[in-house]
């Protein structure tokens, strides 16, 4: 307990961090300044959030990284007069605590909760300036329950529901992925490659939202880095086309296919299923037995691959045609009709009409199987509104080709995919492809065979999970009344003892085997039921924690609008890019249903983002295995908490990554102790008048502060930190060289240092502030205005002579160029006048003090 470091005992005029931060933990932890929202304070609100940690061990230099600058803008916008939300929590549910649990045989409670203890004391040293009082943790049952209402009022809304399919399964981890957690055909967390297996589970309609999700991106360009904002509108992938219907020949009823070019319908000479789509296997179904065979086979061997690879356009095209024809809604020719892995059960209608003259893919299977091929745009011909591309010869100089390229795609092997004009189509001949597409779609709809329609890349999202360490689904299965929720009155359903559970992954849920658990009463008639055993997916917890936090100890209700209304949506969100589409995502889809609810009056959670660049260590990642791990702890134990942020803060700009290995906290030490010396130097009163200060000191501190704001609203947070080196040196030279410690300019100067230095290096700051003769605490000093006299540039005069005589005096900034000067002093009306129509023949400049024009005539 006895820290070494009594600060009493401190050499005299030596900085010494370990005694600062041992000095003034425990008074902030007296003083509470970081409380949010406390009754009867009205300053205006702000809400700065850091995307919660993941208990997995420690903190490490990501944290350090990403929660300096959080703090930096919470700190920032406190200094500016507001009352600033600044809370923390643990995204505390997940498969790392369960895996771990399951190697060691220990509890996943104890691993999350132990850890949580761990990152916590270590967050107490590196004092981020969190309100600790809304502190939370998604796996209490005080809040998952809430995860458990916000499932139930989606059902009641039809947004969660249960469905049969295809769904992405990791062979591994023995559980169910969402598509936004299959990376390159790649589980997510364990790297196992991805198969597809058959399974009820649950979804969240988040495709309703695809259109919302889309347009109100708009609203957060400019606030979201750009980066991002791409990201999400590729994932959600919407594109326009139109759904065409086909018959096909002995059967009932007819088939849609999803095309972006309606305008090519008289170029389509075959249609394509998918060969695992329901469509395929009915027609195959119907074929010859040898078919039959055959289409077995290639069923069984596509299974096996992923989608990354079945879109892939460098591999052999292969299929199976099914021996039966489908018939063009526009001219009634039949297609031969084949299944293929290249197109996607579940997207679009899991069919298409290929056209192999201007599609790539559809051009490899016709000519793989020796299919026709027919053009129907013209791409030679001239489209108004498009610039043609006129070649040029290796002098650069335009010719006109002697020979135009010939529309034979069969031959080349190149589909034909730009702009043209249409032919051999009918109705559709001389139109462009723009025009070609809205009247293809007219004619549709006329003959009541398709009409426009859209398409997303976007699925629903696949919210359970068949594994312990996560919300409870709340729904009982009743084999009379069916699915039966769980009434609200009887939330939370907490998880079980873990203890006595296999919790080793076997495909199944291991809550299936708590029997007492599952095994209830259904709610509704009473008889034997069971209850659900999957878990949620942890994106759920954190797709609307940040509406916990506006009242994280309220049981309740899961979030208070009228706090929302008051501190909602977060002014600024900071955490890593690489929960630029899943968490995202999510947490805007949640934000949107809650507004349709009625609880929100916003729809966008997040108003600015900005994403931290990594901390990298030789110029790679780090990592244990690697063997370049810089530790957090042990940097903290040697450096400090302020060397340790202003050093991060220091590297670059904030989106940058940075390598640690450049960096120096040694040298950020040396740094705060100089400044925190200086502030032990002044020699002036707290009461001294500063307007008597020294104009040049006070110069550059007026300029920091005005500065200050737009440097740190633009994360520009290193410049900051570079002019307060700047400052501090003026300031050092001030009291050495210059006017000496007694002068007010120099008290000015260190305080401004003290309070500006807040945002990096709270202790230091703090201490500074006290050995400047204030009480604590600094967090909560107003913001210093920079005084608009000092902040006009100096003027100086300079003097113009013509032919040796005293003729004008300018007052000119002395920055100003020998150009510049020459200009004005030309110009000038007194000159001209004694210059008359005389020839100016020489004209000496010494800027900024003197012109010098001689002339003759
Ligand atoms: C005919 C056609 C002609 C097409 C042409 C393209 C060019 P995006 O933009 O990604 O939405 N398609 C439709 N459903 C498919 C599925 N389940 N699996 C694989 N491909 C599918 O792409 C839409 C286009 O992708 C559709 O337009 C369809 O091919 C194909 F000159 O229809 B197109
Ligand atoms: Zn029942």
């Amino acid at each position: 307990m006895a820290h070494d470091h009594d600060p009493a005992h401190a050499e005299p005029g030596a900085y010494d961090f370990a005694a600062i931060q041992a000095k003034w933990l425990p008074v902030w932890d007296e003083l509470q300044p970081f409380r949010a929202g406390a009754s009867g304070d009205t300053r205006p609100r702000k809400y700065v959030l850091d995307m919660f940690p993941y208990p997995s061990g420690d903190l490490h230099m990501g944290h350090a990284e990403a929660f300096g600058f959080g703090d930096i803008a919470a700190r920032y916008w406190r200094h500016q007069g507001f009352d600033v939300l600044h809370p923390i929590g643990w995204d505390s549910f997940g498969l790392p605590a369960e895996n771990a649990a399951i190697k060691r045989g220990a509890d996943p409670r104890e691993w999350t909760y132990a850890n949580i203890a761990q990152q916590k004391a270590s967050f107490r040293q590196y004092a981020p300036s969190f309100d600790w009082s809304r502190e939370l943790h998604t796996s209490d049952p005080e809040y998952y329950k809430w995860n458990q209402w916000l499932f139930l009022k989606l059902y009641e809304k039809g947004i969660a529901y249960r469905k049969a399919g295809q769904v992405n399964w990791c062979p591994n981890d023995q559980t169910v992925l969402a598509n936004e957690q299959v990376v390159d055909g790649h589980c997510e967390r364990c790297g196992a490659v991805v198969t597809k297996k058959a399974l009820t589970q649950w979804y969240f309609r988040v495709t309703d939202y695809a259109d919302r999700l889309l347009d109100d991106l708009n609203q957060l360009e400019g606030t979201w880095p750009s980066k991002v904002v791409s990201m999400q509108r590729n994932w959600i992938g919407r594109s326009a086309g139109a759904d065409v219907e086909f018959e096909i020949e002995g059967r009932e009823g007819r088939v849609p296919v999803f095309t972006t070019r309606p305008d090519t319908l008289y170029g389509a000479t075959f249609m394509v299923v998918a060969v695992d789509s329901d469509l395929a296997a009915e027609l195959a179904g119907g074929a010859s037995a040898e078919v039959r065979m055959h289409f077995q086979d290639y069923l069984d061997s596509v299974r096996a691959e992923t989608d990354i690879e079945r879109l892939a356009t460098d591999r052999p095209k292969t299929g199976v045609f099914l021996e039966r024809y489908a018939i063009n809604p526009l001219n009634g020719e039949r297609l031969p009709i084949w299944a293929s892995d290249y197109v996607l059960a579940d997207y679009g209608h899991g069919a298409i009409m290929a056209v192999p003259a201007h599609d790539q893919r559809d051009l490899d299977f016709a000519r793989a199987f020796n299919l026709p091929v027919r053009v129907v745009v013209d791409t030679n011909a001239p489209v108004t509104g498009v610039i043609p591309v006129i070649p040029v010869d290796e002098n650069g100089v335009p010719y006109l080709p002697e020979d135009v390229p010939a529309l034979d795609p069969a031959g080349t092997g190149v589909a034909l995919t730009g702009e043209g004009r249409l032919i051999n189509s009918g109705p559709l001949d001389g139109l462009s492809k723009s025009n070609a597409i809205r009247r293809a779609i007219e004619i549709l709809d006329e003959r009541g065979t398709g009409h426009a329609a859209k398409n997303y890349r976007l699925r629903d999202w696949l919210i359970s999970r068949q594994r312990f360490w996560g919300t409870p689904i709340p729904i009982i299965h009743c084999a009379d009344c069916g699915e039966v929720p769980v009434p609200e009155s009887e939330l939370p359903v907490r998880l079980p003892d873990a203890a006595g559970l296999d919790l080793t992954p076997k495909g199944t849920s291991p809550l299936g085997g708590a029997g007492a658990w599952v095994n209830v009463a259904c709610p509704n008639c009473g008889g034997a039921a069971k209850r659900d055993s999957d878990t949620m997916d942890t994106f759920v917890d954190s797709s609307w924690y940040y509406l916990r936090y506006l009242n994280a100890n309220d049981d309740s209700q899961a979030f208070d609008p009228s706090e929302a209304e008051k501190w909602a949506p977060v002014d600024q969100y900071v955490g890593g890019v690489e929960h630029a589409i899943l968490h995202l995502l999510y947490s805007r889809f949640i934000t949107k249903v809650l507004f349709d609810l009625g609880y929100l009056g916003f729809t966008e959670p997040f108003t600015s983002l900005l994403n931290q660049g990594m901390v990298l260590m030789d110029g790679s990642k780090m990592s244990k295995s690697k063997g370049n791990l810089v530790e957090f702890a042990s940097e903290l134990a040697a450096h400090g908490t302020d060397a340790l942020r202003v050093t991060l803060a220091f590297a670059g700009p904030p989106e940058d990554d940075i390598d640690w290995a450049d960096l120096s906290p040694v040298g950020s030490a040396k740094f705060l102790a100089r400044a925190w010396r200086i502030a032990g130097e002044v020699a002036s009163s707290p009461d001294v008048d500063w307007s008597t200060g020294d104009r040049a000191l006070r110069r550059i501190t007026h300029r920091l502060l005005a500065d200050a704001p737009g440097l740190a609203e633009a994360y520009k947070f290193n410049v900051i930190v570079a002019r307060l080196m700047e400052l501090v040196n003026a300031t050092r030279k001030a009291i050495d060289s210059g006017p000496g410690a007694s002068d007010a300019a120099v008290r000015e100067a260190a305080e401004v240092t003290a309070m500006l230095l807040d945002l990096f290096a709270p202790y230091t700051a703090e201490d500074m502030w006290q050995r400047l003769g204030y009480e604590p605490t600094i967090a909560l000093v107003p913001w210093r205005k920079a005084d608009p006299a000092l902040l006009i540039e100096e003027q100086v005069t300079a003097v113009v002579q013509v032919d040796g005589k005293v003729r004008d005096r300018l007052q000119v900034s002395p920055k100003i160029s020998g150009d510049e000067l020459e200009q004005l002093a030309r110009a000038s009306e007194a000159v001209t006048r004694s210059v008359g129509d005389r020839e100016i023949v020489n004209v000496i400049v010494r800027a900024p003090r003197l012109v010098n024009i001689a002339t003759r005539g």
